[in-house]
């Protein structure tokens, strides 16, 4: 009987939440506080926990066939080429979490305005690769001082003029005083699979584990909403409902001029949406969650 290895991260920004992906999959464990591996209960899948650095390299060398990890540390590993450069990650499904941005950040007195003004500087960052790259696509040439952490405080240190970090609300780039300049990468928790093909029958749970994960990953997105809306401005309403395919339209009891609208959105529905709704004439409206979905 085939078994899958998960790589996710033991504990970090992205932990719970791929923990909590892979046991609404359906996955079980036989949890163990300090140990690195748990062995799944009721799928042939098992866990390995680890920091997200390793992950890339877990998957290039096979140990593990599937990993959750953000896509600046995957595309940064390969860069980097600790691991075996001729067989890239696959990416597989963009999980919706761990959401940031790789940005150039500057002093907020700085005379650098734009990337031909770094030509000569110092960059501190903790990603090297996807730095020169960016350097390169410039037409720059600088220097790369790699820390592996801290590196927001480098320039008020005078160990660099710029640094090139994870931006995420920016909280961290206006406390020390930084300004962004450009993104060097946008990222997002990404699951990827080792590049070997595998044998067929492990292939297969694969694919099963991969359509599971899909599901819940869009009922994750997917909301049930409910509003009601004047009769003459359906066009306009179901427009703005984002990602949602013919709403089913209810009549009103003594209300000739207004329907109720319920509609699947399979996109993330923000306030905006709600806002914009609201401004078209609706009323009433109600956005749900989706518990499971098989389209
Ligand atoms: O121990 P291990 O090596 O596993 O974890 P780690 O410390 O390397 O990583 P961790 O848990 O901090 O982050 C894991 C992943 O989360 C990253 O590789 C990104 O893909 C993603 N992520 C999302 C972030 C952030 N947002 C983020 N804001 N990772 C780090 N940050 C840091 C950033 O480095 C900076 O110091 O948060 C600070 C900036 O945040 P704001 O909100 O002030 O902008
Ligand atoms: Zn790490």
């Amino acid at each position: 009987m085939p078994r899958l290895k998960i790589a996710i991260q033991k504990s970090g920004r992205l932990a719970d939440k791929s923990l909590a992906l892979l046991e609404r999959s359906g996955l079980q464990f036989a949890r163990s506080k300090d140990k690195l591996f748990w062995y799944g209960r009721n799928q042939p899948v098992d866990l390995l926990l680890v920091r997200d650095d390793d992950i890339p390299r877990l998957l290039v060398e096979g140990v593990c066939q599937l990993g959750i990890v953000g896509e600046n540390v995957a595309e940064e590993k390969l860069l980097e080429s600790r691991c075996r450069t001729d067989a890239g990650l696959e990416p597989l499904i963009r999980l919706g979490f761990g959401h940031c941005r790789l940005m150039l950040a500057v002093p907020e007195s700085t005379t650098i305005r734009q990337p031909t003004d770094l030509e000569g500087k110092r960059l501190a960052t903790s990603y090297p690769g996807l730095t020169r790259r960016w350097l390169e696509q410039h037409g720059v040439e600088a220097d790369i001082v790699t820390l592996n952490g801290a590196v927001e405080i480098a320039p008020s240190l005078g160990t660099a003029d710029a640094i090139v970090d994870l931006v995420s609300t920016g909280t961290t780039l206006r406390a020390n005083h930084l300004k962004a300049m450009d993104t060097v990468m946008e990222s997002q928790a990404m699951l990827y699979r080792c590049p070997d093909r595998l044998a067929d029958e492990t292939e297969a749970l694969l694919a099963k584990l991969l359509l599971r994960i899909q599901g819940v990953q869009q009922a994750m997105e997917t909301k049930y909403v409910m509003l009601h809306a004047p009769r003459d401005r359906l066009a306009e309403i179901s427009d703005i409902l984002p990602g949602a395919e013919s709403p089913t339209i209810l009549s009103l009891e003594g209300q000739p001029d207004r329907v109720a609208v319920h509609a699947v959105c399979t996109e993330q529905v923000f306030w905006e949406h709600l806002e914009e709704l609201k401004a078209a004439g609706a009323s009433a409206v109600l956005v749900l969650p989706v518990e499971k979905m098989l389209a």
